[in-house]
This record gives C-alpha cells, sequence and structure tokens, in this order.
C-alpha cells in the first residue's frame, strides 16, 4: 500500500533519486582536487543540495516518504484515495524534510556570491524556513480545505517577501561585487526567481490543495523536474566558473563590516 504504484508518479521519483544521486557525484568529481577554501565553501555546500534530495527522492520511490491522512473536508474526489474502506489524501511528507534543508543551502550559496552580510542571511533563511515550515503544516493539515489553502497563502507570502528580498537587498550587494560574480549572481537570482515561483503553484492545483486539477502523477513529476532544474541545474551553472568563485573571496576578505 505504501509504495507508489507504477505510473508516472514512481518513474517520477526514482528519475529524481537517479538524477540527484548523479548531480551529487558529478559535483564531488569536479571538486574533488580543489584546494581554494572559498571555492570549497561552495563545493561543500552545493555538494550537499542534491546528497540530502537524493535520500529524499529515494525514501519517496520506496513508500517511506509518504503520509496518509484523512480526506479533509472540501477536498476533489480525484484527489482522494480509498484504502482500507477509508477515504484518504496520499502527501509526501519527505519533500518538506528536504527542502527545510537545501533551500536555506541555496539561499546561502546565493547570499555568498552577493557578499551578504548576517543580518541579510539571516532574513533570508528565517523566511525559507518559515516558508516551508508552515508549508508542511498546510500538507498536513486535517482541518478541511480552507484550513489549508489559509496555510498555502501563509507560506506563499513568506516565499513573496524573500522573493522581494532577492530583488532587492541581496540584488543591491551583489551590485557591489565584481562585473562577472555579479553576472553570475544575476543568473541564479533569476533561476531562482521563476523556478520558485511556480512550486505554490503546482501545490494547489495538485493534490495538497484540494482542487486536484493536476494529478498526483503529474504533481510528482512536475516537482522532480523543477527539483532538479533548481538543484542539480543551479549547482551546475554555480560550480563550472571557478575564477568568479575565487573572486568573491578576495571580494568578500577586502570587504569591511556593513
Ligand atoms: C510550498 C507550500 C505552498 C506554498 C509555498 C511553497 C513553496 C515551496 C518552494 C519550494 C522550493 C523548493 C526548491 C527545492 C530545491 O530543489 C512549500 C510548496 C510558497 C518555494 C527550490
Amino acid at each position: 500500500m505504501a509504495t507508489p504504484g507504477p505510473g508516472l508518479e514512481s518513474i517520477s521519483l526514482w528519475i529524481g533519486t537517479v538524477g540527484m544521486a548523479l548531480g551529487t557525484l558529478y559535483f564531488v568529481a569536479q571538486g574533488w582536487n580543489v584546494r581554494d577554501p572559498v571555492q570549497q565553501e561552495y563545493y561543500i555546500i552545493t555538494i550537499f543540495i542534491p546528497a540530502i534530495a537524493a535520500a529524499s527522492y529515494f525514501s519517496m520511490a520506496t513508500g517511506f516518504g509518504v503520509i496518509y491522512i484523512p480526506a479533509p473536508e472540501g477536498f476533489a474526489q480525484a484527489a482522494i484515495e480509498t484504502v482500507n474502506g477509508q477515504e484518504v489524501v496520499k502527501i509526501y511528507w519527505a519533500r518538506y524534510a528536504d527542502w527545510l534543508f537545501t533551500t536555506p543551502l541555496l539561499l546561502i550559496d546565493l547570499a555568498l556570491l552577493a557578499g551578504a552580510n548576517r543580518n541579510t542571511i539571516a532574513t533570508l533563511v528565517g523566511l525559507d524556513v518559515f516558508m516551508i515550515g508552515t508549508g508542511l503544516a498546510g500538507a498536513l493539515a486535517r482541518e478541511g480545505q480552507v484550513i489549508r489553502i489559509v496555510w498555502w497563502a501563509i507560506s506563499t507570502g513568506a516565499l513573496l517577501a524573500l522573493l522581494y528580498f532577492l530583488l532587492g537587498k541581496l540584488s543591491e550587494q551583489a551590485g557591489r561585487q565584481s562585473g562577472e560574480v555579479g553576472a553570475l549572481f544575476s543568473q541564479l537570482r533569476n533561476l531562482t526567481l521563476v523556478l520558485w515561483a511556480i512550486y505554490p503553484v503546482v501545490w494547489l492545483l495538485g493534490t495538497e490543495g484540494g482542487l486536484a486539477f493536476v494529478p498526483l502523477g503529474v504533481e510528482t513529476a512536475a516537482f522532480m523536474v523543477l527539483d532538479l532544474a533548481a538543484k542539480v541545474g543551479f549547482g551546475f551553472l554555480l560550480l563550472r566558473s571557478r575564477e568568479v568563485l575565487q573572486a568573491t573571496g578576495s571580494a568578500r576578505a577586502g570587504a569591511t563590516a556593513d
């Protein structure tokens, strides 16, 4: 019962597992001979991102990262399954465990590139953890569809504040970096803005929102593609420019507290 059956859902979870594992191995191989401590910092952070996701995807593919909750009031019939005569909704909780750790790590990568100060980093990470935490509350809430969507709105509010901060404060701090660091920052920031904004839409239209406009298989595939792009795609773009990464270290060494 707990293992996802064959089909798009299961295939997506296995592609996610293998893709994240290959991404991890690729970053490890690429970073093996890196001796510069500033570059190493980026490798350490960026290697853990797909590594954590690979574990999370493996847990979902094998049925551990799944929980069935009683069908909340107001849910579309298409989002509901009947298991042992009970109406339930299948929720992949392991996604949130993954995101809770990996999204702050992605933001720390961006913040390091931008040469951000501690307060900026703390604000970004705080908003992010709040966003994932309230998203998890929404995913597990049994009090009815309306309550779940209120959780979604709270979480999306945190996302909007976070994206506003990325565009404002963090970009301003990145603007003080050299031209090529600034260009890499802008590229990764734009990728983040676009990809992150799609997550709440998939959630709302998929099973979690109870609307079930998008079936669970399609939703699982969509999250898998987004996760691979936001983690492995992001890491690939970041780590391929070693000279740029190194330049951020000399800028940081020369920077005074701001
Ligand atoms: C949730 C719940 C509903 C509201 C919002 C959400 C945002 C999720 C985001 C996730 C980003 C994940 C990434 C994973 C890395 O690969 C939790 C779906 C706003 C933005 C980038």
